[in-house]
């Protein structure tokens, strides 16, 4: 009994031990489309690898049943579920069909049986027996709204097929916040898709967003060729991750983007093992792999989801016992080892055919996508993008770079001397018409970039404009805009309003609007023209400053004692002083100093030598600066320009003013904001006729007609005035801009020609070429340079009124010291011992009153007695002896004695006189002492 009883322990201990056992069941349930599958294959080869496989489940063996039913009978699938589940499955895999894959979710669900999953599931809801390896639905709107905001895709149509495609991709019909996207969504199955790719064609919307069923694809690729959406503008991005799969031969070369992502990475080392197995095990006739080795998202995943359960079971094999369900769909108790098994499978992580995986409640989290885009000969990665780190783009320049083959770009013109005219005659064809400095500046883009062209004009002739009140475009603008042409090029200028609905490459020429206007004529020789060097108001002021000064002059000697002398000096019995000052002789000397010519009189006072002095500075800088004028207004031509400025043109009506039509020009002069810009607007838009010209040339011949003012770019302008010498350039630039080469939105081409034309420009090829194309080689007219240099002004106040103050400075200086020689002399004459009479002193204001009283009362006299007055209260002693000024210049002479008077002047008394000086003398105690030299009037010594 012993030994049998420790036998039995023995083998109950193993029993525990051994965890899994031996077989375990699983289901799967597939469409009967998918019979023989490359899922089924790849579930079968799943199985059969695992089991091999002495490592992962060394004791166990992976049994599997597999149920087909019939696609949309979810009664029949169900019932299969079930016969699945009394076989005594501990999972079920599959099928992918959404409808059928939600009802034997519901059964395994009731029962406790994990159900594994690789399909899109649009239900967010949590199911709890559910292990689903497909990424879900709003990761993958992420990723692709990363790769639409990479691409900056603004305008996208989203193409659909499946009834829940709405559902699917709603996020990516949500706009992200941060960015403005016009997005069109269009159902369509294979009858339609022609006609809805027609209808996007029609709209110029470029990008689009596909979600067609994989067996369906090549229908949609038929309708891309068919409607020739297959150039550089289109771009494609697909929501399969099956691309590597689908026939792409047709869209090779030809530059058309196509995006997508892919689940498997056929490049890893890892996946290229199992693939190279798989490829062994497939039955004949049979294939997982596609032509070309490829192995499509679902069998991989399929392949995944049985490693995971397998990984599920044996992290369970270390710790729990699985007991083998015994469950029906009848009964409905659920298989209590379920939990346990389904909690093992969420945790599982494992990197698979579809790359990391990772569950939360059943969910994947973790996974990598791998961005492809066809490029000429290939799909290529070109990117990843991961729920973690979002997209990762490893090569910019296959979005960017439309590539090196020979393609051949449509490019419209426009006729424009110097920068695009044409050879007309037969044996001109093709590019070969064309010629001028944008011609040749595309010859040398084209050759750098790489690209062949066809050289086109724009039919309407306009360069293009928005209409203000239905916001059409014209011109180039709008050939670009419906892509009829891939480049503009001409004198194409780059502005705010054609920037938002096309592309410009960086400017290649920088210009401003400039007025052109007719040579003014040479103003008419003037009998007055000697007048011209100064300013009106200087003419004035020098006739005002002559006067002011002559009477200054006047007023100043008479006031000035040193000013009056005997004007006979021998005549000893001549009691009258002279002033020269007369006011006719003060304004003598003034018009004969300004007139460089002197005059006979000389001033002798300080005060009056001051006016002097500073009269003859004031001459002097005067003369010299009108004669310097003069010599540049005698050798320049002057001429007659009525207007200098925009101002000037805004500030009349006379002359007419216009624009080209439909250019920029125009459109800088309607959109302004500033006043006088406005203003001129609205003089040129009611102005009838219109002030509008078609062409230049036709601006031209208003312009030389007269009575015109051609506002135009300056480069343009250059060109004309150098070859016109009727023309001239009126006033400076009003505005900076550039020319660019125009492009539609997102065209590839843009970048690359940027970078062409800046190396263009700093290799100073576009500067020779502009030399080539302005430059005449002939007879350049130069008119415009010399009448610039000749330009000659009227001197103003501005430039010489300095002279006018320090005149006047001058004047106030000799008014004043003239003042201070009066009051010296009245203050003297006061002490005088000269006086004629023995009465007593008179006060100084007494005698400085009658001092003026006399200066005023002998108004233009020059003469006045050499006494001046009889003082009634110095009344003479005897007859009326006169009195004598503080100053009387008396050159010597025989006969006369000379003095010198309480003043301290010395004074020559004639012989009679001087026997009542020196009667005077002794009557006031000796204070005048005779002299015996002399003093004439020119060797004046001041007090
Ligand atoms: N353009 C213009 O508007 N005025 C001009 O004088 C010349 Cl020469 C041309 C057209 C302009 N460059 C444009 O792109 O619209």
């Amino acid at each position: 009994m012993r030994p049998l009883a420790v036998a039995v322990a023995l083998l109950a201990a193993a029993a525990a031990a051994a965890a899994l056992p031996p077989v375990v069941k699983i289901g799967a349930v597939f469409t009967q489309d998918q019979k023989d599958s490359s899922t089924e294959l790849a579930f079968k080869y799943a199985v059969y690898r695992i089991n091999k496989d002495k490592h992962l489940l060394p004791k166990t063996t992976l049994k599997y049943d597999i149920k087909y039913v019939p696609k949309d009978d979810s009664f029949h699938a169900s019932k299969k579920a079930c016969q699945q589940v009394r076989f005594g499955v501990q999972a079920v895999f599959g099928p992918s069909d959404p409808l059928l894959g939600a009802h034997i979710h519901s059964i395994c669900d009731a029962l406790d049986i994990p159900h594994l999953e690789a399909r899109l599931d649009l239900d967010t809801e949590y199911k709890e027996f559910s292990i689903n390896l497909y990424p879900s639905q709003s990761l993958l709107n992420n990723a692709f709204q990363d790769v639409m905001a990479f691409l900056n895709w603004t305008r996208v149509a989203i193409v659909y097929e499946e009834d829940y495609g709405l559902i699917k991709l709603r996020e990516l019909v949500r706009a992200p916040t941060n960015r403005d996207v016009e997005i069109h969504l269009r159902q369509a199955d294979p009858d339609n898709y022609r006609s809805v790719l027609k209808e996007i064609k029609s709209k110029e919307i470029h990008n689009l967003v596909v979600d067609t069923k994989p067996e369906h694809m090549h229908h949609f690729l038929r309708g891309i060729l068919q409607l020739q959406m297959n150039d550089y503008k289109y771009h494609y991005l697909f929501t399969t991750f099956d691309i590597e799969t689908f026939d792409l031969e047709d869209f090779k070369y030809n530059f058309v983007n196509m995006t997508a992502f892919r689940i498997v990475d056929a490049e890893d080392v890892g996946v290229k093992e199992i693939l190279k197995d798989m490829e062994r095990f497939q039955p004949v006739g049979h294939s997982i792999l596609n032509r070309s080795n490829i192995i499509q998202a679902e069998p991989a995943l399929m392949y995944d989801s049985v490693y995971v359960f397998a990984i599920g079971l044996q992290t369970l094999d270390q710790s729990h016992t699985l007991r083998l369900s015994n469950v029906s769909c009848e009964e409905e108790v659920p298989w209590d080892g379920g939990l346990s098994l389904i909690n093992y499978i969420n945790s599982v992580e494992l990197k698979g055919l579809s790359g990391p995986i990772e569950f939360k409640e059943g969910r994947r989290i973790q996974f990598k996508l791998d961005l492809l885009k066809l490029k000429q000969h290939a799909l290529v990665k070109v990117g990843e993008w991961s729920p973690g780190s979002g997209v990762n783009i490893t090569d910019r320049a296959a979005f960017f770079d439309p590539g090196t083959m020979n393609v051949t770009l449509v490019v419209i013109t426009i006729l424009e001397i110097p920068y695009v005219m044409m050879h007309y005659g037969k044996n001109y064809t093709g590019n070969d018409r064309f010629y001028g400095f944008c011609v040749d500046l595309l010859e040398r883009i084209a050759r750098d970039v790489g690209f062949d062209y066809i050289l086109d004009l724009v039919p309407d002739r306009k360069y293009g404009a928005q209409d203000p009140i239905t916001g059409e475009w014209n011109g180039m603008v709008l050939h670009l805009m419906k892509h009829k042409a891939d480049l503009a090029v001409g004198s194409m200028t780059i502005n705010y309003a054609r920037e938002s609905v096309i592309d410009f490459t960086k400017p290649f020429m920088n210009l401003g609007i400039s007025i052109l206007f007719k040579v003014p004529t040479s103003a008419p020789t003037r009998l007055f023209s000697f007048m011209n060097p100064l300013a009106v108001e200087i003419w004035l002021y020098v006739l005002a400053a002559y006067v002011l000064v002559s009477i200054t002059m006047f007023v100043v000697a008479r006031f000035s004692p040193y000013e009056w002398h005997n004007p006979h000096p021998c005549d000893t019995e001549n009691d009258l002083i002279e002033n020269q000052f007369s006011l006719a002789n003060s304004f003598w000397f003034t018009i004969g100093t300004l007139m460089q010519q002197g005059s006979d009189l000389n001033p002798k006072a300080t005060s009056t030598r001051i006016v002097g002095g500073i009269w003859w500075f004031f001459t002097l800088i005067i003369i010299s600066s009108y004669t310097a004028n003069l010599a540049a207004f005698l050798t320049v031509e002057r001429m007659i320009t009525p207007i200098e400025n925009a101002e000037d043109l805004a500030g009349q009506t006379d002359i007419s003013y216009g624009t080209l039509d439909s250019g920029s020009t125009m459109t800088f002069f309607r959109d302004s904001m500033i006043e006088t810009y406005k203003k001129m607007w609205r003089f040129m838009e009611n102005k009838k006729p219109s002030v509008f010209v078609s062409t230049y040339e036709e601006g031209i011949q208003r312009v030389l007609e007269g009575n015109y003012a051609f506002l135009m770019e300056s480069t343009m302008l250059d060109y004309i005035v150098q070859r016109d010498c009727n023309l001239t350039q009126i006033g400076g630039l009003l505005d900076s801009k550039g020319y660019g080469i125009a492009t539609p939105m997102g065209s590839p081409w843009r970048d690359k020609i940027s970078l062409a034309i800046l190396e263009l420009q700093e290799k100073g090829e576009i500067q020779i070429l502009y030399d080539k194309w302005w430059k005449n080689p002939g007879d350049t007219c130069t008119r415009t340079e010399k009448g610039k240099e000749s330009k000659a002004n009227a001197l103003g106040v501005d430039n010489i009124g300095g002279v006018f103050v320090v005149l006047l400075c001058g004047l106030a200086i000799a008014v004043i010291v003239a003042i201070f020689e009066f009051c010296y002399n009245s203050k003297r004459n006061t002490q005088s011992e000269l006086r004629a009479t023995p009465a007593p002193h008179q006060s100084l204001c007494a005698e400085m009153a009658e001092e003026l009283c006399f200066a005023l009362r002998c108004r233009g006299s020059r003469q006045r007695p050499a006494l001046k007055r009889q003082c009634s209260k110095c009344a003479p002693a005897a007859s009326g002896a006169p009195y004598v000024p503080a100053v009387l210049d008396l050159p010597p002479a025989n006969g006369l004695r000379s003095h010198r008077g309480s003043l301290g002047v010395p004074i020559e008394l004639p012989l009679h006189l001087q026997h009542r000086h020196s009667h005077a003398h002794n009557h006031n105690h000796g204070h005048v002492h005779s002299h015996s030299h002399g003093h004439h009037a020119a060797d004046y010594d001041p007090p």
